[in-house]
């Protein structure tokens, strides 16, 4: 999932394509509403990308995951098989670069070319868009599935209750004259397998399922495409041993919080952590609502967060300038301060226990 952090683009201020959102009390950033009309957008959208006759330009979030890599590579793929301009200016993660073909890819792209759609996929913040500028769009879709999404662009699909954008993408596809084959289904469902952890995470549910027993229908080869999701660098298992070293369960338990610091980075040789995953050796500690991990980096603390009702992972993070999804969340602290920055974590986590009456003491 998206974890974003800076918030450039607030209610209340004008966007780059100059509409005013009402102004609104803080946490008015969460709105876990899912867009009304579902099918008549979606039905806008593919019509709209089938009948663009200029350049489109897809993008998915800064740091992609696999949702927003999964998601770009479905929806970009099937544009090309219309036979339509397309460009995909994504930064790949070396763990996910198995899914990409050569030349796939662009780099950044400085302006985008005149007459541009412009379509964002799972990206909460206009801020936090990669690869390209949103001003100079002709036209803007927002796809994206988290409840933090300001509903920017001029088709917004937000949907918070699908498990991952990819699963949007799916249906995208499906509303557009292609016809699915394993190239367009294996980026998809890789999308819908790591954002609900396999299948384990909160946000599975029926239609997570059902998409994947379509996507598996189209020609996925599960077996390869699980097994090699799971592959990590020997350097990472060092990491979650340095991680997991730091373990500390505090308000009685009911938190577990770990930390990755840039010292113990440099003990195991400076490992790349594009995978978010350290987070889930933490997660399921017995009697903890709330697990945290903090990562140093060089000018600021990056915080992961996972919880279990009745707690928010969601308000922890934007409480702190973050964003997400109600039961996973993140946030980054400006400053590479790791004792600030867990002090921080550890306040709005109180607070948020607190609020459901489940610190120790309340
Ligand atoms: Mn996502």
């Amino acid at each position: 999932m998206e974890l974003f952090a800076s918030r450039r683009f607030r209610p209340g201020r004008a966007s780059s394509r100059g509409i005013v959102l009402p102004m609104t009390p803080p946490n008015a950033a969460i709105d876990n509403r899912d867009t009304p009309d579902y099918d008549g957008t979606l039905r806008a959208i593919a019509d709209r990308l089938a009948s663009w006759e200029g350049p489109i330009v897809v993008v998915a979030h800064v740091d992609p995951d696999g949702d927003a890599l999964g998601s770009a590579l479905t929806v970009a793929r099937a544009l090309r098989a219309l036979g339509k301009d397309v460009t995909l200016p994504m930064e790949v993660p070396d763990y996910l670069a198995f899914l990409v073909e050569d030349g796939e890819t662009s780099a950044p792209l400085e302006a985008l070319p005149e007459g541009t759609l412009l379509c964002v996929l799972d990206v909460a913040d206009e801020a936090r868009i990669a690869g390209a500028p949103t001003d100079g769009a002709a036209f803007v879709v927002n796809v994206d599935h988290h409840g933090t999404n300001a509903r920017f662009g001029d088709l917004a699909l937000v949907t918070p209750s699908a498990a991952a954008t990819a699963i949007l993408a799916k249906d995208l596809v499906d509303a557009l004259p292609v016809a699915w084959t394993a190239d367009l289904a294996t980026p998809c469902l890789t999308g819908v397998l790591t954002d609900t952890g396999t299948f384990r995470n909160a946000n599975t549910d029926a239609r997570a399922f059902a998409v994947a027993q379509d996507l598996v229908a189209h020609g996925v080869d599960y077996a390869a495409l699980s097994d090699r999701l799971q592959w990590r660098p020997p350097a990472y298992l060092k990491m979650l041993a340095e991680a997991l070293a730091t373990l500390r369960l505090p308000f009685g338990g009911r938190c577990a919080m770990a930390e990755v610091s840039l010292a113990a980075k440099a003990r195991i040789g400076g490992a790349k952590d594009e995978n978010d995953d350290v987070i889930d050796a933490i997660r399921y500690v017995e009697g903890s609502y709330v697990a945290v991990l903090l990562k140093q980096k060089e000018d600021a603390v990056k915080i992961s967060v996972r919880s279990r009702p009745p707690v928010s992972a969601q308000a922890i993070c934007v409480a702190m300038g973050g964003g997400g999804h109600v039961p996973a969340a993140g946030a980054k602290l400006e400053g590479s301060d790791l004792d600030a920055a867990r002090a921080r974590v550890e306040a709005e986590v109180g607070r948020e226990l607190a609020r459901h009456g489940l610190t120790p003491d309340a």
